[in-house]
């Protein structure tokens, strides 16, 4: 492609004109739950059968389905009868709602909650702060008490969390080898999906999940069965109550929700509780150096202004973070896909 190609014909505006309507087709395909349906069906469907058994207008589904075979996330096939389709691969495994890998619950978070925080985004960069007032007409000093403002919204938000354990989970935390640390906590582990992760990898480890009351009853309740008996529970805020003692602790995308002040304050409350050659893992999507990149973190460092009092930071500033902390012989591991791991010991 030559350049005056590109000034004549802007094609990345055009693309990037119609991002969020890409977005929005993919989490309302899933929402009304085209890809369950053609996953059950184990036969290609047409639009108006499809149209039928969710209880949606024979308009609307046919042109959502067009424009998820244009997105690659159905195939079409044009027989005598009319257009039959069917899921890709790919939406098999990640679009459909019981599938082991599956992220519908992250789409459901993205398409009703973050989507509408978006929607205050030029206040947001102009304010320099989180838009939960402005979105749900709630106060925004505390902004988990936002985000879990009913038992509803808290779970969705940690079914969404755990739905991306199901595809990063595995690489963080094999990113370093944490067999010699047995006892580990996950600070702010919520649903639980890494912590199984974590026993799964290491067989000889229990994790403590610490987390807010309110988080803990949920997460008993719908999200880790008493059975696995190698994950416990501590509640508390991290902020303001002790933090248990143990070898390794966990951050997954802890530090990302806020500012410098408040994680090195957490930092050295790890630190002190943590047995002396024990470590600290953070879990996050880094930046690189010179803030270029990767697009999608820089894209997260936008949400963490929306809906938090965070952002997304370079290797060296979590190093920074965790030296001032008093932890040493930190190791940084990008794992190529969303996030990321940097281990700090004592
Ligand atoms: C948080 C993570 C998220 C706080 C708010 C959040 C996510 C969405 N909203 O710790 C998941 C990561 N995705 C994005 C867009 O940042």
């Amino acid at each position: 492609m030559g350049s005056t190609e590109d000034l004549d014909y802007p094609q990345i505006i055009v693309q990037y004109s119609s991002g969020f309507l890409v977005s929005k087709v993919m989490f309302t395909a899933c929402e009304l739950g085209v890809f369950d349906l053609l996953l059950a069906s184990g036969e290609p469907l047409s639009s108006d059968s499809i149209a039928a058994c969710l209880g949606t207008s024979t308009t609307g589904m046919e042109r959502l389905l067009e424009a998820c075979v244009g997105l690659k996330l159905l195939a079409v096939e044009v027989t005598q009868e009319g257009a039959l389709y069917r899921n890709t691969e790919i939406s098999n495994i990640y679009l459909t709602k019981s599938s082991p890998k599956s992220q519908y619950h992250m789409m459901m978070y993205y398409s009703n909650t973050v989507y509408l925080c978006w929607q205050h985004l030029t206040e947001a960069v102009r304010e320099g702060r989180n838009q939960y007032e402005r979105t749900f007409g709630i106060s925004s000093k505390d902004p988990f008490g936002a985000m879990y403002r009913s038992e509803e919204e808290m779970s969705k938000f940690m079914a969404g969390q755990n739905s991306v354990w199901s595809i990063c989970g595995r690489d963080v935390l094999a990113a370093f080898d944490l067999s010699s640390f047995t006892q580990v906590c996950d600070l702010g582990g919520g649903g639980g999906a890494l912590a199984r992760e974590c026993v799964s990898l290491y067989p000889k480890s229990t994790v403590t999940i610490y987390d807010l009351p309110k988080v803990v009853k949920v997460a008993k309740e719908h999200f880790v069965s008493p059975e696995e008996c190698q994950i416990s529970f501590h509640e508390g805020d991290f902020f303001n109550d002790s933090i248990p003692e143990a070898e390794l602790y966990i951050l997954s995308k802890i530090l990302h929700d806020w500012d410098d002040d408040k994680c090195k304050q957490l930092l050295a409350k790890v630190y002190k509780a943590c047995k002396p050659g024990g470590g600290v893992l953070l879990v996050e999507s880094l930046l690189n150096e010179d803030k270029s990149g990767p697009l999608e973190t820089q894209l997260y460092s936008m949400n963490m202004l929306v809906q938090t009092e965070g952002k997304e930071r370079t290797a060296a500033e979590y190093s920074k973070l965790l030296e001032e902390g008093g932890f040493g012989v930190i190791r940084v591991k990008r794992t190529g896909k969303l996030y990321d791991a940097v281990l700090g010991r004592k």
